[in-house]
């Protein structure tokens, strides 16, 4: 039976499973879930994800919500089939995949989010971007990239000469942020933007980019 992800490809978090499942060439079946209508409070969905957020994956009898822990798991599952994400043969290697998979979590994901939520969501609700969340979570994000950009000079990617999951999780929020002003704060660290054009043209990605459009963008 062909895993179900519940959510929208324009949605960073569904688009980072996505990513995920293509690199893993699986089939699937994207059950599209519309924000816009609600249908994520409602309780067909609120039974996948009593939390109410996109995405959720369905594997026969079992459900799961948090795109990390579900690329996690499907990285496991599938990991003798297309690209290795996770460096399963390798336990230092695999380590330090978890290392910056937590970093992207706890520190990159809180500074860019904003970012990418008041430059690109608030106007679709009507809102206009709030220049102070911008300056604070620029600022914020430099911190964290000074930090990659010291760590992609001694290694390509972030775990070590491989990619991987830890790199993977950045793409769609970056993917937003370099469609805004804020960009900048990527292309102004080499070895930063150095790394951004790599993983952003992988073909996986790029396919799964293709459905990422905000607002018409
Ligand atoms: C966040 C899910 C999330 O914010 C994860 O899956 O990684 N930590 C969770 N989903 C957003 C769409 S973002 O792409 C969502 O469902 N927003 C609607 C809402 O919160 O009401």
């Amino acid at each position: 039976m062909a895993l179900k992800l519940y959510g929208t490809a324009m949605s960073t978090c569904t688009s980072r499973v996505l990513t995920c499942f293509h690199e893993k060439s699986l089939d699937f079946e994207l059950v599209p879930v519309d924000l816009f209508a609600g249908e994520h409070k409602q309780p067909p969905f609120l039974a996948k994800n009593p939390f109410g957020q996109i995405p959720a994956l369905e594997d026969g009898d079992l459900t799961l919500f948090e795109s990390r822990a579900i690329t996690s798991y499907v990285a496991e599952k599938f990991k003798g089939t297309g690209y290795d994400l996770i460096r399963h043969e390798n336990l230092k290697e695999a380590a330090l995949v978890k290392v910056w998979t937590e970093v992207e979590s706890h520190q990159y994901n809180p500074a860019i989010a904003p970012i990418v939520y008041q430059f690109l969501v608030a106007p679709l609700q009507g809102k206009s971007p709030d220049q102070s969340i911008i300056d604070a979570s620029v600022e914020k994000l430099g911190k964290v990239l000074d930090i990659y950009e010291v760590r992609l000079t001694g290694t390509r990617y972030l775990a070590g000469d491989f990619y991987s999951l830890a790199d993977l999780h950045h793409l769609p929020y970056t993917y937003y942020l370099m469609k805004t002003p804020a960009a900048s704060v990527v292309n102004e660290r080499p070895h930063v933007k150095a790394w951004w054009e790599d993983i952003s043209s992988r073909p996986a990605f790029k396919k799964v980019a293709e459905g990422m459009k905000f607002g018409g963008k």
